[in-house]
């Protein structure tokens, strides 16, 4: 065979694009980048790795049940939180790239390098009553850069940043597959490990919020605590109540929508974004402020989705333009397609009933 004919017949495809070059490809892209920041994703796809091969043998290496203390929040804290939490702090704090780290288990924020450029901000195992019975769990993180890393000694003003500055963003979720979605502002990937090498592949690239789509997502267990504006939605959503004229002109759509809800915040996010329609954690009487967490779940959460052409707000608001006051600052969360956000927000702000 003459040599020039090779080329052309050697597959491109057989091995796909590894995280690790997908990350030095946006490096080279960006201008003056020093690789401090590819190492610290590195990183976090490392910790990732260690916690994921933990999950998958909890039943086996002892990890499974609470380890007798209660959080921050308020909660019993189950042995593979702890774990993950370990993880993450032990591999941020040796990248040295880290000045900041604030963990949903953490009370406080602790102080990782005097000189590190960049806040990771996380929750180490996310949907944690789930992990007893084996259903989709999965680690959330927000990745801020500090204002001026040279001149001030890291401080939890650098952690109290709107979403809107987020650098870097992503979630894995522990689900048949383990798959880590993931944006540095250009857009949202989706990356699947191939165990038998520990190596994450390009599976899902670009992922964009398919328009209309046909789930909604919500703890239905808590309708007797919401606002009527909310029950109204509610009965909207399901089709028990006409959908009336859109705001906007946009075209009435067909409901009812079908109802999925895992309980674990990456899972149910996850097929919103694959699937498209609407996941909502509203406010209710017993969680007036929201249940989930500003700065460790519904920022990560927002960036991504807005990176996939979707919208995130707390009932009104942008997510990404909350200035956060503390560290453990609660949220009501809507993600989704554009119109089914919209649509949301009309019935919260009294436009639609
Ligand atoms: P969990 O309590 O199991 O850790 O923020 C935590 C979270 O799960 C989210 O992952 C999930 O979306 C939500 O809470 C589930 O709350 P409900 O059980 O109230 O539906």
């Amino acid at each position: 065979m003459a040599s020039d004919s090779l080329s052309s017949i050697r597959p491109a495809t057989v091995v796909g694009t590894t995280l690790r070059e997908h990350v030095l490809h946006g490096m080279h892209a960006a201008k003056g980048a020093t690789g401090e920041f590819t190492s610290l994703l590195n990183h976090v796809s490392l910790a990732i790795r260690i916690i994921n091969s933990r999950v998958r043998a909890a039943g086996l290496a002892g990890l499974l049940g609470y380890t007798g203390e209660t959080n921050v929040q308020g909660e019993r804290v189950q042995k593979l939180d702890a774990f993950s939490n370990e993880v993450l702090m032990n591999v941020l704090e040796r990248s040295g790239h880290c000045g900041l780290i604030a963990s949903e288990e953490l009370e406080e924020a602790q102080l990782a390098d005097h000189h590190g450029k960049y806040v990771v901000l996380f929750d180490p195992l996310d949907g944690s009553s789930n992990i007893d019975t084996n259903v989709g769990i999965g680690t959330i993180f927000a990745i801020l850069r500090r204002q001026e890393p040279k001149l001030s000694r890291p401080s939890l003003a650098d952690a109290l940043r709107p979403g809107r500055e987020i650098v870097a963003a992503g979630y894995v979720l522990y689900g048949p597959s383990t798959v880590f979605v993931m944006s540095t502002g250009q857009g949202a990937h989706g990356f699947t490990l191939d165990p038998m090498i520990g190596e994450f592949f390009l599976s899902q690239p670009d992922i964009r919020v398919p328009k209309r789509g046909m789930c909604f997502s919500v703890n239905e267990g808590n309708f007797s605590r919401w606002s009527p504006e909310i029950q109204k939605w509610s009965r909207f959503i399901k089709g028990e109540t006409p959908s009336g004229p859109n705001k906007d002109g946009r075209e009435p759509y067909e409901t009812p929508y079908g109802s999925r809800y895992v309980g674990s915040l990456v899972a149910d996010a996850h097929r919103t974004l694959i699937k498209g329609g609407i996941f909502a954690y509203p406010a209710d009487t017993k969680s007036t402020s929201g249940k989930l967490r500003l700065l460790y779940e519904a920022n990560p959460m927002a960036y991504l989705f807005e990176q996939a052409g979707g919208a995130a707000i707390d009932g009104r608001d942008r997510i990404l333009d909350i200035v956060p006051k503390a560290l453990h600052q609660r949220t009501p969360l809507i993600l989704g397609f554009v119109e089914d956000v919209a649509a949301y927000r009309e019935f919260v702000l009294g436009e639609r009933s």
